[in-house]
């Protein structure tokens, strides 16, 4: 009988408990609100209200009721909220694979169902457990693999989020009380399905256990929070992010996502007598040379790049033409509107992005020639790229060859 792992005594570790549960049941609790609510916000940076463009999710129906204009303001916005998601995110994962195994016995007992509550429960158990281990499996292989799931992975990610979370929720209400009785016990007073009728003698303390747990989820904290910072920090970002391209040093020696041989842009139609800027809006297209762009009245924003995949830099010093001033060349002269930025990239997902009227607006979004005193370098998106203040890197389109102004 003890052979199965249905009976009872087949699970000996004497740490299983109400105890031990309840506890990385509350860890978890906080720790998953923020990472949903981190998620959604960064699912609104993206403004997919804006233009089927930014929109990887069309059919989200009544799952977009609370998405809102991104806002410009603080600049770091995008940065900190992703850092935190993604940071978060790989840190709590010795605190999910504990509380799982905490409970391991509870999946295979038998009967499957002993009522149609009971029966109810185990399937909500099933989406929680299912939906868990599916967002943190999704959101890790985007990080690590460099998409994995072509263009998808917004969209596996997000729905997966709403199913996790409901079932997270009624799991919540149902188990926070007793968890938080549970805790103020120091030992498991009541008997628990989770406690062996025949433990083995312990090895560890529930605490030491714990402090097991934590360190990990520490190491995994020390090896992941330095991709949110620049020089010696970034270097402890074991983890994190995926490999990437050597950005060097001197000016342009910050993260490159994508490097310009990556994108298929060629040195041929970057250079000078070949690129050509596209602007069209109200009154028409205009088409212009950088060293026409050059000659515009050029503006600095001390702005970072923040990718979804959690990392980021520091603030870079850009040097451009505004937004707002190309949309006054083609008849916007007070009342910028929404722009469709497309690159010279053929292929690819971010070839091209919609920004919304009040990123165009402020003054601090450029189109962008230099960075840190000198000319974009090839990787960072020369001729010209799109900056804007407290946007995700996504829409910061590198080597961009057309700008359309109007409402989308
Ligand atoms: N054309 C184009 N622009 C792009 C991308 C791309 O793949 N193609 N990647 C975007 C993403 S996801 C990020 S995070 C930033 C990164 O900019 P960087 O490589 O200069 O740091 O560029 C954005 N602009
Ligand atoms: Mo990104």
């Amino acid at each position: 009988m003890t052979r199965s792992p249905s009976s009872p005594g087949f699970w000996r570790s004497p740490l299983r408990g109400a105890w031990l549960t309840s506890a990385l049941g509350v860890v978890l609790l906080g720790g998953i609100t923020v990472l949903f609510v981190t998620g959604l916000v960064s699912y609104a940076a993206y403004n997919p209200n804006l233009s089927p463009v930014n929109d990887k999710t069309p059919d989200k129906g009544i799952l977009g009721f609370y998405l809102f204009p991104w806002p410009t303001d603080p600049h770091w916005l995008y940065r900190l909220n992703q850092g935190l998601h993604v940071t978060l995110g790989i840190t709590l994962i010795p605190v999910l694979l504990a509380k799982l195994w905490s409970v391991i016995p509870r999946l295979f007992a038998l009967p499957p169902a002993r009522s149609l509550a009971h029966a109810l429960e185990r399937i909500s158990l099933l989406l929680l457990v299912g939906g868990a281990l599916f967002e943190f499996v999704t959101g890790v292989l985007n990080i690590q693999l460099d998409y994995v799931f072509p263009g998808s992975f917004y969209t596996l990610h997000f729905y997966g989020a709403w199913v996790f979370f409901a079932a997270f929720v009624a799991h919540a209400v149902l188990k926070t009380p007793a968890a938080l009785r549970n805790l103020r016990r120091l030992r498991d007073e009541e008997p628990s399905d989770l406690v062996s009728p025949r433990p083995d003698p312990p090895t560890v303390s529930r605490r030491g256990a714990l402090w097991f747990v934590g360190g990990g989820s520490l190491l995994l904290f020390a090896t992941t929070a330095g991709q949110s910072f620049d020089g010696l920090l970034r270097r402890t970002a074991l983890l994190a992010p995926h490999g990437g391209a050597d950005p060097g040093g001197g000016p342009s020696g910050f993260q490159i996502n994508k490097t310009a041989a990556y994108a298929g842009i060629h040195a041929a139609e970057t250079a000078e007598d070949a690129w050509r800027l596209v602007v069209t809006g109200r009154t028409g297209t205009v088409r212009l040379s950088r060293a026409q762009l050059a000659r515009l009245p050029l503006h600095s924003a001390a702005l970072p790049i923040a990718c979804v995949e959690g990392w980021s830099t520091s603030d870079q010093w850009w040097r451009g033409v505004r937004l707002r001033d190309l949309a006054a060349l083609v008849g916007y002269d007070d009342d910028p509107p929404d722009v469709l930025v497309e690159s010279l990239q053929r292929r690819g997902a971010f070839r091209r992005a919609a920004l919304r009227a009040n990123q165009v607006a402020d003054p601090r979004s450029l189109l962008a020639l230099y960075v840190n005193g000198e000319d974009l370098s090839p990787d960072h998106g020369f001729p010209a790229r799109i900056i804007v203040p407290a946007a995700p890197g996504v829409l910061n389109t590198k080597w961009v060859a057309r700008m359309t102004f109007g409402d989308l």
